[in-house]
């Protein structure tokens, strides 16, 4: 019996797919098909597959070709395989011509011709985009418009500077200071207005029918925050926190495992998040531009905790350190929290340095986050017995916007909103800002 084998991510399974899948079934008796999980597509650059691995093998297995499917998961694994499986042919399209010459040693290798014009980033691009507009004028702005770059089906077609700014250089984007006529041009807006605008913004946006992603904290006040919720769900429209850290996968990998217990029981978590970059402290700064150390690092330091003990804590005390009181900017803030469970300390900064990492306790062990733990690719399981300690690596591009953009337009297209950051957390995180910005239970140092 003759055995082959072939890989492929196979998005939105197309004619080119299933001519491709023909042919390698024709080289032989039995057909093996490696499907890309999505972790490892993501270490391969495309975060763009439309669809999850288990429906994407569902239609490998739909065209009734596969004898077997397995999943590719890591660099090298075709080896692997072919050894295991006891394969003799392996084969892929002519778009990877002499790629994989190196498993002639292990096997037949054959590149099929590909087939012309068609391809799953066509099928993606072909779809009508997103179009998306910015709102505010922060260097923010520019990443997020590279990092769109990556994510097919989303286009950003012209910016709404709330504030002063101007266009990016080269950029073919409309310009405008003018909301309501934006907003005519726009399906969905990216908010990264200063922090007291985000409320008035977004109900803007969510009123005129578009769909919002909003920098966190979306709102001052919890009311503020209730009400853009109830006409997102009132007009069946996705409103989504922008906090990249959310999305990037070292970050949602470590929360799972938080919860799995194999820490024991979380007894305390904290988080530093500092930064002194922006020039607060700087003679001369423009104060009335720059975005606190709470509302700057804040909605990013709680994450974790609110994500991991709960939103239900029993107390919290500010401790903070202002710059200009009257001007509501902190150079310095640290937030305590009680649980009935444990406990949970935060550290935001634009005035003071600090080591940004993430430690969370349990009654078995730690899990450790490196500074800046915030866009790490990388985290730490460890243990009284050293022997015990384990290392957790993983694919980070571009920060994490580039994901978090992909799950904003998935939000969209599915009609749900299948954020990283629940409506719970998010409003959390407001309650916080409301509770510091009314000096409730702060401690003020000089
Ligand atoms: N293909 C083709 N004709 C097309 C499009 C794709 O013959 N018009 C082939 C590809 O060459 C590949 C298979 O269909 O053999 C799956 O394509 P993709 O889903 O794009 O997967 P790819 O990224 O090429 O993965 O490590 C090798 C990869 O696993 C192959």
């Amino acid at each position: 019996m003759v055995k082959v084998i072939t890989y492929g991510t196979f998005d939105l399974l197309h004619y080119g797919h299933i001519r491709l899948l023909e042919r390698a079934k024709a080289l032989g008796d039995y057909l093996i098909v490696g499907v890309t999980s999505d972790d490892y597509d993501k270490t391969r650059g495309k975060i763009n597959s439309q669809q999850s691995l288990m429906e994407r093998i569902k239609a490998v297995r739909d065209t009734g070709l596969a004898d077997e499917i397995i999943v590719e998961e890591y660099e090298g694994q075709k080896i692997d395989d072919i050894r295991r499986l006891h394969v003799d042919i392996f084969t892929v399209g002519s778009d990877w011509e002499g790629y994989f010459d190196y498993l002639n040693e292990y096997c037949k290798v054959i590149y099929l011709q590909r087939t012309e014009g068609i391809s799953s980033s066509k099928v993606r691009t072909d779809k009508r985009k997103l179009r998306v507009g910015l709102v505010g004028s922060a260097a923010f702005r520019t990443k997020f418009i590279h990092e769109s770059q990556f994510v097919n089906g989303i286009e950003v077609v012209g910016i709404c500077a709330s504030q002063s700014g101007t266009v990016p250089e080269g950029e073919a984007l409309f310009y405008t200071n003018d909301y309501e006529e934006f907003l005519k041009k726009v399906e969905a807006v990216y908010i990264i207005s200063k922090p007291e605008r985000h409320y008035a913004d977004t109900k803007k946006a969510l009123l005129a029918g578009k769909h919002v992603l909003c920098e966190s904290p979306i709102a001052y006040t919890r009311d503020e925050c209730q009400e853009l919720y109830r006409i997102a769900a009132a007009k069946g429209l996705i409103l989504m926190d922008a906090i990249k850290t959310a999305y990037s996968t070292a970050y949602e990998r470590l929360i799972l495992l938080a919860k799995t217990g194999k820490i024991g029981q979380i007894i305390s978590v904290d988080a530093v998040c500092t930064s002194l970059r922006d020039g607060i402290a700087l003679e001369g700064a423009d104060l009335s531009q720059k975005w606190n150390s709470m509302c700057g690092w804040a909605p990013v330091a709680l994450l974790p905790v609110f994500q991991i003990m709960g939103v239900k804590y029993i107390d919290k005390c500010f401790y903070t350190k202002f710059l200009d009181k009257e001007a509501n900017i902190d150079s310095f803030t640290k937030i305590d929290f009680t649980y009935s469970t444990g406990v949970a300390s935060i550290k935001v900064a634009k005035g003071a340095k600090a080591e940004g990492e993430l430690i969370i306790a349990g009654t078995k062990g730690y899990i450790y986050v490196p500074a800046p733990w915030w866009k790490t690719d990388y985290f730490e399981v460890r243990f009284e017995n050293p022997e015990d300690n384990r290392r957790f690596f993983y694919q980070l591009d571009g920060e994490g916007i580039r994901y978090e953009i992909a799950a904003f337009l998935k939000a969209v297209e599915s009609g749900s909103n299948i954020s990283y950051v629940s409506q719970e957390v998010s409003q959390a995180i407001v309650g916080v800002i409301n509770d510091f910005n009314e000096r409730m239970n702060m401690v003020e140092f000089f």
